[in-house]
């Protein structure tokens, strides 16, 4: 699955234009209102960016993993919230379904999605469940030719802004771990089913979590994607393999912004009678930030291609996950520094992206997790 070169170059072109025209000045909007406006996402829709990751046949647009991880890039290089509107629909909320449903639920989902008409929300954490996922303990029950659902999720991007629940769920309880977890796909406005108001967060303002409440919600028996129970944790982690190198690009995506942010800056901000980009010590941190940049983002790509040709991308999507992330903190950092006493004012958008960045590092696992992921990985392969 890949868009020929042509049409790919067209495609990046007009994100580029639209985060220089449409996104970056509309920034301010975001952050004031806490929203992304409506006719932005709109914009979105008409760019097909709901789409990327969707097979064709389903009306999307059916991006390779390495156009993926570029057009999302150049989309990060606006503030994050936009990136995350699209976030869950190109990713973890819906490729579980396309890796997984069967044909009547992708053609029950997967156009409305691609087309931007609903959008999808991963259901995987819950209050007791973050890092140690598979100790989930939402149930759903069978019940004839229904299932009841009851737990709670918590954080979950987008959910007051969607049309479908892709939910990790304990279909047996009996069973404690990963093999007891089945996923259903739900449409939020089932009765049972609870948005929460959205959480106040450090940064990323714009994007919306929540948390989802489930009682008593009785859903179909065809709700269970790919109709087979215990397949929910096996699939999530694929999911999640997949998703890290999606975050992957945003990182290096944001972090490009933030190097440019500190560039300009570097080059106009005048000290001891000449621009501070002249003193070394100020060339350092611009150096090693665009090294960090670099690499991530050709490791990224180097793992998307990998994905690309089949291969198991497990650890390498670790791997870029933890370098990509910890290196947008640490660029986010020195830019703050490179802006000194202005780099701490709300007035300069490193501020806000300092904070915005925090997040990377936490979510679709954090960087403890990706080292586990890692070293067990080598360790796997080392025994074999
Ligand atoms: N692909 C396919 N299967 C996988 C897998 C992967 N990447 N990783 C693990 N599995 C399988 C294992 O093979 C194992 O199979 P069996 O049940 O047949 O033995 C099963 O899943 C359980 O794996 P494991 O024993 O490694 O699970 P753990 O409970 O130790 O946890 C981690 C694994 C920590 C890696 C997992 O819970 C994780 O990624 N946690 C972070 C969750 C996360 O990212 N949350 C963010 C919320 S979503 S925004």
């Amino acid at each position: 699955m890949a868009l020929d070169n042509e049409t790919f170059d067209m495609m990046k072109d007009a994100v580029i234009r639209f985060v220089r025209e449409k996104l970056v000045p509309a920034e301010d909007i975001v952050e004031d209102t806490d929203d992304v406006p409506e006719e932005i996402i709109d914009d979105m829709r008409k760019l097909g960016l709901f789409g990327l990751s969707i097979p064709e046949e389903y009306g999307g647009i059916g991006l390779s993993m390495s156009q993926e991880c570029e057009i999302v890039h150049e989309l990060c290089r606006a503030a994050l919230a936009f990136r995350s509107v699209i976030g869950t629909t190109v990713g973890i909320g819906s490729q579980g379904l396309v890796m997984t449903g069967t044909e009547a639920q992708k053609q029950e989902y997967l156009p409305r999605l691609a087309s931007g008409e609903i959008i999808s929300s991963f259901c995987l954490t819950e209050p007791e469940a973050g890092s140690d996922a598979a100790s989930l303990r939402t149930v759903a029950i069978r019940d004839g030719d229904d299932y009841v659902l009851n737990g709670t999720k918590r954080y979950i991007t987008n959910a007051l802004r969607a049309g479908m629940l892709t939910v990790m769920a304990r279909t047996n309880p009996d069973k404690k771990g990963a093999s007891g977890i089945s996923t259903f796909l739900v449409d939020p406005k089932t009765p049972g089913v609870t948005i929460a108001k959205a959480d106040q967060k450090m940064g990323q303002r714009g994007t919306k979590t929540s948390d989802v409440i489930f009682e008593d919600v009785r859903i179909p028996a065809s709700a269970l994607m790919g109709g087979e129970e215990g397949q929910g944790f096996y699939t999530a982690m694929k999911v999640l393999d997949r998703g890290r190198l999606h975050l992957s690009a945003v990182s290096t995506g944001i972090s490009e912004r933030i190097l440019e942010e500190a560039l300009a800056y570097a080059s106009e901000r005048k000290q001891f009678g000449t621009i501070i980009g002249e003193f070394q010590l100020v060339q350092a941190l611009l150096a090693d930030s665009q090294t960090e940049l670099y690499a991530g983002t050709s490791m990224t790509l180097d793992a998307a291609g990998k994905y690309d040709r089949k291969e198991d991308i497990s650890m390498h999507a670790a791997c870029c996950k933890m370098f990509t992330t910890e290196a947008a903190g640490r660029i986010a950092d020195r830019a703050v520094q490179i802006h000194g006493g202005a780099g701490y004012m709300s007035e300069y958008k490193v501020e806000r992206f300092y904070r915005d960045v925090r997040l990377l590092r936490l979510y679709e696992g954090t960087t403890q997790i990706q080292q586990l992921v890692i070293a067990r990985n080598m360790m796997k392969s080392a025994a074999n």
